[in-house]
């Protein structure tokens, strides 16, 4: 009887991210065979997103594989496949211990046009990243002295730094400070949070990191979803079919225990729906998207769990003014010791917020392609302006940190991710007072636990649900297995004996 109602079962995925397309996929190796995708755009992906400039592949969303060794599914499946590089499959790779932050060699320039010593700016950034590896630990202590990552940071920097650079002549010492700016602008873009001052101190250290040298796909991140799709049936997903509300709990007509309503009018019945939306999407459609509305603690969750921007601007030179060894480039401004990393004033200065570039390697497939980092409303902001504006601003930016006047970029392409109604930002972090009980509540099913109505109506996958690997491709693609699996349990678990109330 659990057989067959697991191959009758109507489920309905809501978003063809890879969430989305990976619990499609474990559900069809389950036995179920009433599985559709309704997705809002024209395409597969979400923020999984490969484009072009020019000749080149570039990521326009997510861009390498965090942690590629056996235990990331995303690593495993590219392999599987065959769309990683050979130097990302060495055993050397895969066990190298990098906590999140690839060892790449920098250049520092500083906004009066100097190009920086890294015996001046070492120490600063070996201070940081003691900050940082510190501020993982309150998660486990059970206790944080400050509500946040950045107001940590910035009590302990300046005790530290005279401490240990008081033989230092003041001017370095203020640089390094400046260059502690920085890396907070680093981090909001790592993190996607708008300011440091909005990462939870005791909720940071949630976040694991996986061994292995982060590594990129060669011919595009998209091949693992375009591979992964190839082995479901065409007909699986419909595309341009948003969905606006999800009636659960046998609220509509007709008795199913769950009805997806499309913007086009469309009705559709289901056993079980899983919502993959992006919760950039969710905070601000949440009120409209379920009938009921959502429990109370879930939209507290919502409001606690952190969804910022964070977006690239590609910049392509004729010949690169960069060092040929390098991989990123700092760009220091020397006015910014006081550590903060949010522009007062985001309509003259929003690119100071930029904290930088990495570089596309290797030149010879690239040519001389940089990728801007940008984070936080500066970034939502400058994702307004022409295209013309931003290239010019960006090309002021270069000329003054250089020294060099003449440098003229080739061509700019930027992301628009908080533009993008789909998705409404770029990815989540522990906000504020958030816990790892938000992340539960988030991933909590429908209705809880305990209730008489039918179990599992709405379930809740995506990147933001995942305990540990949260704004990752490999926790999204986790999440996605886990919803599939608490329904494969849930069938599995029904007796003969104690008939399930599905019509289907
Ligand atoms: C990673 C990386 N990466 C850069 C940038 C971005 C992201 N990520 P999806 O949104 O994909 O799918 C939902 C679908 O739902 C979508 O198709 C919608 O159209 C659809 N939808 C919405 N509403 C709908 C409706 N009403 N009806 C129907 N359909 C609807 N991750 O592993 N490596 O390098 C980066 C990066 C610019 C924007 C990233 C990266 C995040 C991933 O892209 C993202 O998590 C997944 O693709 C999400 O998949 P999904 O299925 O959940 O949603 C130390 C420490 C600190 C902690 N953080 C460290 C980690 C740093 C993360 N870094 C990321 C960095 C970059 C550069």
């Amino acid at each position: 009887m659990a057989l067959r109602q697991r191959l009758d079962s109507q489920i309905i995925i809501i978003g063809c991210g890879i969430s989305g397309v990976a619990a499609a996929q474990r559900l069809f190796k389950s036995g179920f065979r009433n599985v559709r995708i309704l997705e809002a755009t024209a395409r597969s992906g979400g923020r999984i997103k490969t484009g072009r400039m020019g000749n080149n592949i570039i990521e326009i969303g997510a861009n390498w594989i965090h942690g590629p060794s056996e235990e990331n599914p995303v690593f495993c499946l590219a392999r599987h496949y065959g769309l990683l590089e050979p130097a990302a499959l060495t055993p050397e790779n895969q066990a190298l211990e990098i906590e999140g932050h690839p060892p790449w060699l920098p250049n520092w320039f500083s906004s009066s046009g100097q190009k920086l010593s890294a015996e001046d700016m070492t120490p600063a950034m070996d201070l940081f990243a003691e900050l940082l590896d510190e501020s993982s630990d309150f998660e486990s202590q059970g206790g944080e002295p400050f509500a946040s990552v950045g107001e940590y940071i910035r009590a302990q920097a300046p005790l530290r730094a005279a401490e240990r650079w008081k033989d230092e002549d003041a001017s370095t010492r203020a640089l390094r400070l400046c260059l502690i700016t920085n890396m907070l602008k680093v981090e909001c873009c790592v993190n996607g949070t708008p300011t440091m001052d909005q990462l939870g101190l005791g909720a940071f250290g949630m976040y694991k990191c996986l061994p292995g040298l982060d590594c990129t796909f060669p011919g595009g991140y998209e091949g693992i979803i375009k591979n992964l799709m190839s082995e479901l049936p065409s007909d699986l997903v419909t595309y341009r079919r948003p969905v606006c509300c999800v009636h659960w709990n046998g609220t509509e007509r007709g008795g199913n225990p769950v009805t997806v309503e499309c913007v086009d009018g469309e009705r559709i019945a289901a056993d079980h729906v899983i919502v993959t939306v992006p919760l950039g999407y969710l905070k601000k459609h949440h009120s409209t998207l379920f009938r009921p509305p959502l429990p109370l603690h879930k939209m507290h969750s919502i409001q606690r769990i952190g969804f910022g921007t964070n977006n690239k601007i590609f910049v392509e030179f004729d010949s690169p003014w960069w060092d040929a060894d390098c991989e990123v480039i700092y760009l220091v401004w020397d006015d910014e010791e006081n550590m903060v990393d949010q522009v007062s004033d985001i309509q003259r200065s929003w690119i100071k917020k930029m904290f930088g570039f990495t570089v596309l390697k290797p030149s010879e497939r690239y040519g001389h392609v940089l990728c801007g980092w940008i984070a936080g409303h500066e970034s939502e902001y400058m994702e307004t302006l022409p295209e013309q504006e931003v290239t010019h601003t960006v090309t002021q930016l270069i000329r003054r940190f250089t020294g060099n006047p003449t440098i003229t970029p080739r061509k700019i392409l930027r992301s628009q991710w908080f533009q993008d109604p789909w998705t409404c930002g770029s990815y989540s972090y522990p906000g504020r007072g958030c816990s790892a009980q938000d992340l539960d509540n988030l991933r909590e099913p429908l209705p809880a636990q305990g209730t008489q109505s039918q179990p599992l109506q709405v379930l809740f996958a995506g990147e933001a649900t995942h305990s540990c690997y949260y704004s990752t491709v490999h926790g999204a693609l986790l999440s996605g297995w886990r919803e599939a699996d608490r329904l494969v349990a849930h069938y599995a678990s029904i007796s003969p004996s104690e008939p399930h109330r599905s019509k289907l």
